[in-house]
């Protein structure tokens, strides 16, 4: 069993994206039974969701998982959901910024993960990893890619029972400490993100019924 693990390529003036920075680092690595197949993926509207397509038609994934920063945030965040919008408010990395365009007209105006997003957090926290499920992944590229693998496990899956989903990490210290309009931003160091993956993909593959637990916001 293939598990397609995906991380960014860096954006907007940040030299390095804390997502490839992690997600790299898992590459090869057996959980469950199943292996990791690490890819990086353009932060740019339309080629990313090529390039998350070809990636799935090689590594013939069960499980997908893909990964950005979220900066600004202090916890890992499991995505409960994506909505069919691209709404940039800054440009991506081939300087398109589209405004209130569907991810993929015709399609569904959302999808939910298909992960145990609660039982992932659960794991997380337990563990000593500040964790908590997240109700938006915004409108930029990460929301457009987490989209594009809901609809393509929707209408296309490699497999029956395919699943996949979405996970923000923050930014890494020296994103914080290179950068003065950045400080005082929280963080999370490298080794606590990956140790973080490891768990959200274990509890991935093996919960298959997702608890019942708030992780809910009232705003
Ligand atoms: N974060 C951005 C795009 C790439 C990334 O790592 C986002 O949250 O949309």
């Amino acid at each position: 069993m293939n598990v397609l693990l995906t991380g960014f390529e860096p954006f907007d003036q940040d030299a390095i994206n804390p997502s490839w920075e992690a997600v790299q680092s898992l590459d090869g690595w057996r959980c469950e039974g199943a292996v990791v197949h690490a890819r990086r993926i353009s932060c740019v509207f339309g080629a990313s969701l090529r390039e998350l397509d070809a990636a799935i038609d090689e590594v013939q994934p069960h499980l997908v998982l893909c990964v950005g920063q979220a900066g600004g945030r202090s916890e890992i965040t499991p995505e409960r959901v994506a909505i069919n919008v691209d709404d940039g408010r800054i440009c991506d990395n081939a300087g398109c910024q589209p405004i209130d365009a569907p991810v993929v007209p015709g399609a569904p105006a959302a999808y939910f993960a298909s992960l145990p997003i609660k039982a992932m957090v659960r794991d997380l926290r337990a563990a000593g990893i500040p964790a908590a499920v997240s109700n938006t992944a915004g409108t930029f590229v990460c929301n457009h890619l987490f989209f594009g693998l809901m609809h393509r496990i929707a209408s296309r899956p490699v497999a029956p029972g395919m699943r996949g989903g979405f996970v923000h990490i923050p930014y890494l210290p020296q994103q914080v400490t290179r950068r003065p309009d950045l400080a005082g931003l929280p963080v999370m160091a490298l080794e606590t993100v990956v140790a973080g993956l490891r768990i959200a993909i274990a509890t991935a593959l093996s919960v298959r019924e997702d608890l019942r637990e708030s992780g809910g916001q009232l705003h």
